[in-house]
């Protein structure tokens, strides 16, 4: 950040300001002084400094089909909780040159020199991962702290450009190589990148240094509360990402969405729809696209940043949950070539029915948090993917609402291969600010950001703007906007956010305002833990004032693992096992011919600062079907024989 050049002009002003002058001439003076100084302002950030107002729009997708180089692994930290490498003594922002900014390298050159930063050796902390799982001092940690690593420059060619990449950061990340800042992110759950200047990579040991701050705040997303922890860190994968000048930035292949897919399949014509976004306008290229298992191989001339095609394919084997085929497929610009492995299906709502590839599909879901509870911290890798969803398999689900914020890439990588379908969304959660329009940009940002990274993926089916938000006028208009933008952005698949329960006359009622947005109607309810008991369940009514699809997207019951006792006894297995019975009756007798799926709260047991009960909580929320040490608890398996029952009525 220029700041020493801020500051000057600051200064500059306030002399001004001390000039004698009328006390009207001082007043009008003053106000125009004000003005051209607030505008100098602004413009001094957004022109000087483009990259300081807000993180670039332009994410490279599928880091994985390109040439990188993993940045993971052992860096050093400094814990910085008063900011002291980014401001000086008189809380003013430090200068590029500072020699105590912490993202600038000190090098004594004589024994006088001194410095009060440094980066080595034990303050050692692992990327990607949260940093609070990592040492006891981190445990509850919020704040800054800085990381910071060398890398040597890879082979780059004259034609390349070399790009810096991290797949999330939580929440605030300030990046800066080699003394220079090369831009800020904000979100803790979406990917980023920075195109790094050639000038700037040195053959060897280039200074890499990242500012990360995971302080909550009322007008963020998420908010100050939610329920679970705020690990924080540089929690995902971070690599360099090396591609020609002109490059492939993004792509969507799929399906069109307006063919009756019955029909396609009966006249063995498909109608499959893309487009390739350029990372720069080029005049008279060549962008192929190949799927050789299709007999696909087109060539279109693009002239400017973007390109549409439509073409057909005679046979294709389509995506589902029993048979979850992806095709290998290659896109080249100007030769240059970018791959993937995509499937190809189709989601719709018809009525009151989901369908995928024109069959109605009953979603056998369940709801994950990105944690691997046994080792308290975030998951972030395919080898935790593999654990999570070994699990969801192992209950008979088909489906995942992945909560309550994009999860690693891994995740819906791993749903595409083993035929799951994923919800994935948001952290929209409780008690936003949403009269705050800069708020209502963030969650667009956010949503937009994970839009593009999972827009190729056909285990996703539904994009959620949120979690449990209170129904107001001014909270409608900001959910609705959302949707919109969902639907805009990807027309392709389901737009939904998880609704609270109304009641109406002494039932039940989902009438939630957003309901009419949403293309399906989602509710957490949890009857018989936070109202009555379990058998409540056996003489609720239910009904929805929509005519779609209706889906329970939260229930569940706490349960410490191995606590056994009476099944009234709150917290106890057999309490927890009383309530998925009673709630699986419900669901099998009493519910409306709409209800379209289920995703139960939660898979596992999760780390929450809200969880504080001494004898069955201690910092954990207990309703998972799955302990923190990894033990099913009993509840598992009431749940995993309702899926089995509906697996074998369904075939798959
Ligand atoms: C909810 C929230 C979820 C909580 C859960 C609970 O409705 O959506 O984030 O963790 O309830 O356990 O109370």
């Amino acid at each position: 950040m220029d700041s020493h050049i801020l500051y000057q002009f600051n200064f500059k002003i306030k002399r001004m300001n001390l000039i004698n002058q009328t006390p009207e001439v001082s007043k009008t003076c003053r106000f125009f002084i004000r003005a051209i100084k607030n505008a100098a302002f602004i413009l001094l950030l957004t022109i000087l400094n483009p990259l300081y107002t807000n993180a670039q729009d332009d994410l490279i997708i599928n880091t994985q089909g390109r040439k990188t180089v993993s940045l993971n692994g052992t860096w050093h930290y400094i814990i910085d909780p008063y900011e002291t490498g980014f401001y000086d003594y008189r809380l003013r922002e430090r200068r590029k040159n500072d020699g105590g900014a912490y993202w600038n390298k000190f090098v004594p050159k004589k024994k006088t020199d001194w410095t009060e930063h440094g980066y080595q050796a034990p303050y050692n902390i692992q990327v990607p991962g949260d940093w609070n799982s990592q040492d006891p001092q981190f445990l509850y940690y919020e704040g800054t702290v800085w990381y910071q690593r060398n890398f040597d420059t890879p082979d780059v060619t004259s034609g390349e450009d070399v790009y810096l990449y991290f797949g999330a950061v939580n929440y605030e990340a300030h990046v800066y190589l080699n003394g220079k800042k090369l831009g800020m992110h904000k979100g803790g759950f979406t990917p980023f990148n920075f195109k790094i200047p050639a000038a700037l990579l040195k053959d060897k040991d280039n200074f890499l240094v990242v500012r990360v701050n995971n302080e909550r705040h009322q007008e963020e997303i998420p908010t100050v509360n939610t329920d679970w922890w705020n690990y924080g860190g540089i929690t995902r994968d971070v690599k360099l990402v090396v591609v020609p000048q002109e490059f492939i930035q993004q792509y969507h292949i799929q399906l069109a969405q307006d063919q009756d897919i019955i029909k396609s399949q009966q006249l063995k014509k498909y109608d499959i729809k893309g487009w390739v976004k350029l990372n720069e306008a080029v005049t008279d290229a060549e962008v192929s696209i190949e799927i050789p298992e299709l007999k696909v191989k087109r060539q279109y001339k693009v002239t400017g940043d973007s390109l549409k095609f439509e073409f057909d394919v005679k046979k294709i084997s389509l995506w589902s949950t029993d048979n979850p085929k992806l095709y290998d497929i290659t896109l080249k610009l100007n030769g240059n070539p970018i791959s993937d492995k995509i499937g190809f299906r189709k989601i719709e709502v018809d009525g009151e029915q989901i369908k995928l590839n024109g069959k109605q599909i009953f979603l056998r879901g369940i709801c994950i948090h990105e944690e691997i509870p046994q080792e308290v911290r975030r998951a972030h890798s395919k080898k935790d993917a593999a654990q999570l969803f070994g699990q969801v398999k192992e209950l008979h689900a088909n489906m995942v609402r992945l909560a309550h914020y994009p999860h690693n890439e891994y995740m819906p990588r791993m749903a595409d291969s083993l035929g799951i379908l994923v919800w994935t969304e948001i952290p929209v959660y409780w008690t936003i600010d949403f009269g705050n329009p800069e708020v209502l940009k963030k969650a667009q940002k956010q949503l937009k950001e994970m839009i593009v990274r999972d827009r190729n993926r056909a285990s996703v089916i539904i994009w959620s703007v949120g979690n449990e938000t209170p129904v107001s006028e001014t909270r409608t208009q900001f959910m609705s906007t959302l949707v919109k933008d969902a639907k805009k952005l990807d027309p392709t698949r389901l737009v939904s956010a998880a609704l609270e329960v109304g009641y109406n006359e002494g039932k039940n009622y989902v009438d939630d305002p957003l309901g009419e947005y949403t293309d399906i109607v989602s509710l957490n309810e949890y009857l018989g833990w936070y109202g009555g008991l379990p058998d409540a369940c056996k003489t609720a009514q239910w009904e929805t004032k929509y005519n779609k699809p209706f889906f329970i997207s939260e229930t569940g019951a706490g349960a410490k693992g191995g606590f056994h006792d009476e099944k009234e006894m709150r917290f106890s297995e057999e309490y927890q096992k009383w309530f998925y019975e009673e709630q699986i009756a419900m669901f099998k007798e009493r519910f409306p011919d709409n209800f379209s799926g289920v995703s139960p709260w939660i898979l596992a047991d999760f780390r929450s600062p809200r969880r504080n009960n001494p004898d069955y909580q201690e910092g954990w929320n207990r309703k998972g079907l799955i302990d923190n040490k990894g033990n099913k608890k009993l509840a598992f398996y009431v749940l995993q024989q309702y899926y089995k029952e509906l697996k074998e009525k369904a075939g798959h």
